[in-house]
């Protein structure tokens, strides 16, 4: 069976665009592939956080990989930092890593550009990521077209680090689904919707009641036109809430198209509300369900002792072909 993973960073409460992006992809998935998922802890700190909310954070984002429909049963999940050879590995990838292939990545040079202290965490993020995939030989990682970059990147390491050393590690392909893979800023549709956005406006978080989904979906910037037409150039507004709408929906953008030709700006929008608030609603409601259960805990510690066994023998292979032996 083919092996997919990806994890998220517990930077925040999750965002409409994490869920599109990432978590669909996972529950869409999981019955296809021996799947894994964790909480990217580690990578979470590239930027400063608070510690309480850093712990708080992590458990929401669990409980809500449960509660999107993620399925212990047919997952691994696991705390990134629980498993300690994700940085032993990540140190020995680091080491067959430039520095120029490192300060080219795009999320890098935009998070550096708005905190000129920003620290070297920030710059070898996308190595400690590549040790996340290749510790476990993974196929496939879905994720959002923004992070594309990052898995070509750990299989170019991959591939320089089984030439050097011999074969070691899979080479692994991101897995971008056609359809609103890049989920919009709603006020500022030309900048991606973020955990750690500045601005809540046009942010929409899993968390979010109804009344404020609603609120934010029908302040969402539009244009001058009245035509509800897919555009993303010319009509970034209504463009990325077609992709809103057809990834709640499963419809095709010409379906979407057809079905608000005779519409207003204002109709379309509730209509978004609507499917992502009945979505959430219920995503919401197994949220509180699961939040204080310790059932949680039994998956977290399952999910540490399989991975931590994977990923040591990965590291131990890596050491010795390195010349680690005594
Ligand atoms: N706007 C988005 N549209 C589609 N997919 C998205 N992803 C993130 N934002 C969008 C996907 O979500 C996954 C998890 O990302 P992450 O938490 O590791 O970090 P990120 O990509 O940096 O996400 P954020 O929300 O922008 O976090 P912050 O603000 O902390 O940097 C990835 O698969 C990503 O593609």
């Amino acid at each position: 069976m083919k092996k997919i993973l990806t994890g998220l960073q517990p930077t925040g409460v999750i965002t409409l665009g994490n869920y599109i992006g990432a978590i669909k992809q996972m529950v869409k998935y999981q019955d296809q592939y021996d799947s894994y998922l964790f909480v990217a802890d580690l990578h979470a700190i590239t930027i400063p956080q608070d510690k309480e909310q850093l712990s708080k954070n992590t458990r929401d984002l669990l409980a809500l990989y449960l509660a999107c429909g993620v399925d212990p049963k047919k997952n691994k999940i696991y705390i990134q930092s629980e498993n300690e050879y994700h940085t032993n590995i990540s140190w020995l990838l680091e080491c067959n890593t430039y520095y120029g292939e490192l300060s080219r990545m795009t999320q890098f040079k935009d998070k550096s550009r708005k905190n000129a202290n920003f620290t070297t965490g920030l710059l070898t993020y996308p190595v400690l990521m590549a040790a996340d995939i290749l510790a476990y030989d993974v196929d496939y990682v879905p994720v959002g077209i923004d992070q594309k970059q990052h898995v070509e990147l750990a299989r170019d390491i991959a591939e320089r680090f089984n030439k050097k050393y011999g074969e070691t590690f899979k080479l692994p392909e991101a897995l971008i689904s056609s359809e609103g893979t890049k989920i919009m800023d709603l006020v500022t549709p030309d900048k991606k919707m973020s955990k750690s956005s500045e601005s809540q406006k046009g942010v929409i978080r899993l968390l979010d009641d109804e009344k404020t989904i609603r609120k934010k979906i029908m302040g969402a910037t539009t244009d001058s036109e009245t035509v509800i037409k897919y555009d993303p150039e010319n009509k970034p507004g209504i463009s990325n809430l077609i992709n809103i709408y057809i990834s709640f929906t499963g419809k095709t953008i010409k379906e979407v198209e057809e079905e608000f030709a005779q519409k207003t700006y204002g109709e379309f929008k509730t209509k978004v509300a609507d499917v992502v608030i009945e979505e959430i609603s219920q995503i919401q409601k197994r949220y509180n369900e699961i939040i204080n259960n310790n059932e949680l805990d039994k998956i977290l510690d399952e999910g540490r002792e399989f991975t931590r066994k994977i990923a040591k023998k990965k590291y131990e292979d890596m050491k010795y072909k390195m010349g680690f032996r005594r």
